[in-house]
């Protein structure tokens, strides 16, 4: 389908919602008001495009630790959002006792992500066959990043989904860093689209600092799958323009003339400028939104800072079963 000038507003606003929030978490870390911060900046394009690319709220999503913009697009709120950072009770995650961004979203189809990387992707894997087994016309999205495409739960995921052409997407955010590993350390191809090649998919790769042209590899792979023709791997490729985490140091394997030479390609850029240049965006509707941006961070904040801690006992309760009491 092609987009609409409204539908590349809306996705620019899903975009930087997802920008403001992040930033403020790193504000909130260096505050000392959380403990840890894992961050999606640099990512929103590729997120925001796949994230558009699906019928939300029908689809099944399975994502991984830096979907923050993937998630407020599905219906995540900046409040949900900040109750995990604060790890307070109303956490919908977790109750406040998994660690921040192990997302999950019964209402939007999101299955809830395991701390082991790529174990998503076997989830994914699993719900696309039985969309398949009950011919229902549904894909599943499932997100990693690059380094992950070397753990052997991917290589078992993509090859079954491939084998048994099941509608799934696997999104590759390429970030050109696995903490402190780069890319060439991880892979001896050139792009993890080329690992397709020797799995039986298509594979593509797709600049990830592009909203535009995520939405249209993730577009095409989901109508091909909803069609019967199977999986899919994208990978979209981007800068990590932030350390790993708010526990990484980066200066230790990286440069800061590296840094900045990527932020010049920063996807939020890219989308403001292309949308201004072609008349799409005015000005003014960029202070409306940070405006309205602004005014839904702080309101998160505020709510979550005066919202209460889990009782210290719950913290031995089970993730996401039921309440079970032990002792
Ligand atoms: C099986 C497993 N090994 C190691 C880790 C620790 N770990 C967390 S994130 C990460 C890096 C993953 O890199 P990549 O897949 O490129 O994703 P990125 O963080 O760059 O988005 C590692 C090694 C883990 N969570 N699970
Ligand atoms: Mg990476």
């Amino acid at each position: 389908m092609a987009l609409t000038a409204e539908m590349k507003r809306e996705m620019y606003w899903w975009m930087l919602l997802a920008r403001r929030l992040d930033e403020r978490a790193w504000v909130l870390h260096r505050q000392g008001k959380i403990a840890f911060h894992i961050s999606g900046i640099g990512h929103e394009a590729a997120q925001v495009g796949a994230g558009f690319a699906i019928r939300r709220g029908y689809d099944w999503v399975a994502p991984y630790y830096r979907d923050l913009a993937l998630m407020l697009l599905l219906g995540f709120t900046p409040r949900d959002f900040v109750l995990g950072l604060m790890g307070k009770r109303e956490d919908p995650n977790s109750g406040g006792r998994q660690m921040p961004n192990h997302w999950s979203l019964r209402a939007a189809n999101v299955v809830s992500l395991s701390a082991p990387v790529a174990t998503q992707c076997v989830h994914a894997a699993g719900i696309g066959l039985a969309i398949k087994m009950k011919k229902r016309d549904q894909v599943v999205l499932t997100a990693l990043g690059e380094g992950s495409t070397s753990q052997g739960e991917w290589y078992e995921a993509v090859n079954w989904a491939a084998i048994h052409k099941l509608p799934v997407i696997f999104l590759v955010q390429n970030n050109k860093y696995a903490i402190s590993e780069r890319t060439e350390k991880q892979m001896a191809v050139k792009s993890a689209a080329d690992k397709a090649c020797g799995l039986g998919l298509p594979g593509i790769s797709v600049d990830g600092t592009d909203v535009f042209a995520v939405y249209e590899a993730v577009a095409n792979a989901v109508a091909e799958a909803r069609a019967g023709n199977g999986a899919t791997l994208i990978e979209t490729v981007a800068y990590r323009i932030t350390p790993h985490s708010s526990d990484d140091d980066d200066r230790s394997y990286r440069s800061h003339e590296e840094v900045e030479a990527y932020k010049k390609c920063d996807p939020l850029q890219v989308v403001q400028s292309r949308l201004v240049a072609d008349g799409i965006l005015e000005e003014a509707v960029i202070a409306e939104f940070e405006q309205r941006a602004k005014e839904m961070v702080d309101e998160a904040v505020r709510y979550a800072e005066s919202a209460p801690y889990p009782d210290a006992l719950e913290a031995a309760y089970p993730v996401y079963a039921e309440e079970v009491r032990h002792g």
